[in-house]
């Protein structure tokens, strides 16, 4: 099939939309994720735009509304390159898939999470130039692709608040790992919210409006939120969800791969380990006793706070199948949670519950 020889290098859940994750066994191979390796999640249609004709507007409560070209966002503001991490909300929902059914949603497992270096503009240079009006509490982003939700064709957007989008971390990007974006990635630019869930990081930017209030945009008022596991499609009430901001403390097994088959004795086990809080991660412990007893990793590469953290324990491993189980501990002294029961929401978002993978030695 067309995206699957397109893409040959990705697990391909969904070819429309397009929903694409990085396999385990490549995500350890590079901090910094190859453009063909990068998870892709989309809602919708693929808008192919050209740098000529691309347009972005600033709106809402502003001084001065802007209507600026590429070449205007490269000219009039300082660029600059960040090393963030993007993680979908939906990553891990496999797991709480398997204890109780989350229909019509991508299964991903601990693979839709990538990392590059961002260049760009920044967002508050941006609004700067605008000025920013009286009242002025959010900042929503609209991007060019149309979704389908709740039977009507609607673009994809979110919101943030306005605190956020004044610190220097967010930007507007157009290069991905000193490339330009790629289509998928939302050629020519979108936005980059280091440390917040992907969701809200637009693709395809074709406007940002300053406002009193969250997005009502379908993808922030009615997605994207957490509700209590007794809590359903059909009794959700949106306006009490908690909409998904920070991204939290996580790590993942990344090799070996549940199911596979190695020799007794000193193993690798190799992950990631991520959060969005303000602490980095300082710890990473394995267990292969269910979680009794614990043996620390070593973090082999740390970029900076917006980015994943890379480890590898050696571990003696016996005969017989094993149960690998990680868990991160961030500088504030939080760790994740064990199970994912209690987690469980019929979204199936922020699954960050101990991360387990079977083996078996031989
Ligand atoms: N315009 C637009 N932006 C979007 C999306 C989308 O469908 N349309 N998906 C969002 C989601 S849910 C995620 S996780 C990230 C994924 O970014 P990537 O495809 O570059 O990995 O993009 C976000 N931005
Ligand atoms: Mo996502």
């Amino acid at each position: 099939m067309l995206t699957r020889t397109k893409y040959p290098h990705l697990t391909v859940y969904q070819e429309a939309p397009l929903n694409a994750g990085t396999p385990l066994e490549l995500m350890r191979r590079s901090f910094f994720t190859p453009q063909d390796h990068f998870f892709i999640r989309t809602h919708g249609s693929f808008p192919r735009m050209a740098r000529e004709t691309y347009r972005l507007s600033v709106n809402g409560l502003v001084q001065q509304p802007l209507e600026l070209s590429y070449a205007d966002l490269l000219m009039c503001f300082a660029q600059h390159t960040i090393t963030a991490t993007l993680v979908c909300a939906g990553n891990r929902r496999a797991e709480l898939a398997a204890l109780r059914p989350i229909p019509g949603k991508v299964s991903w497992g601990a693979d839709a999470i990538s990392t590059a270096r961002w260049r760009g503009v920044r967002l508050s240079d941006v609004l700067q130039a605008a000025g920013i009006g009286a009242g002025v509490r959010y900042v929503a982003f609209r991007g060019l692709d149309e979704a389908q939700a709740a039977g009507e064709k609607v673009h994809f957007g979110s919101s943030i608040r306005l605190e956020k989008a004044l610190s220097p971390e967010v930007l507007l990007a157009f290069e991905m790992n000193d490339a330009p974006l790629t289509p998928e990635h939302g050629f020519p630019l979108r936005v980059l919210i280091p440390g917040y869930i992907g969701a809200r990081s637009v693709k395809w930017l074709r406007e940002i409006t300053l406002q009193g209030e969250p997005s009502s945009n379908h993808f922030q008022a009615c997605d994207y939120q957490i509700f209590a596991p007794d809590v359903t499609e059909e009794t959700a009430d949106w306006t009490r969800g908690k909409p998904l901001e920070e991204i939290a403390l996580n790590s993942a097994i990344c090799t070996p791969r549940a199911g596979e088959a190695r020799r007794a004795g000193p193993t690798s086990v190799q992950g990631y380990a991520i959060t969005g809080k303000e602490a980095p991660i300082e710890r990473v412990e394995l267990s292969i006793d269910g979680g009794a007893t614990w043996t620390l990793a070593n973090i082999t590469a740390q970029a900076d706070r917006w980015a994943w953290c890379f480890w590898e324990a050696i571990l003696h491993l016996p005969v017989g199948t094993c149960q690998l189980t990680v868990r991160a501990w961030d500088a504030a002294g939080r760790t994740q949670p064990e199970h994912a029961q209690p987690l469980w929401n019929f979204k199936g978002y922020a699954n960050n519950a101990w991360h387990r993978v079977h083996i078996h030695l031989t």
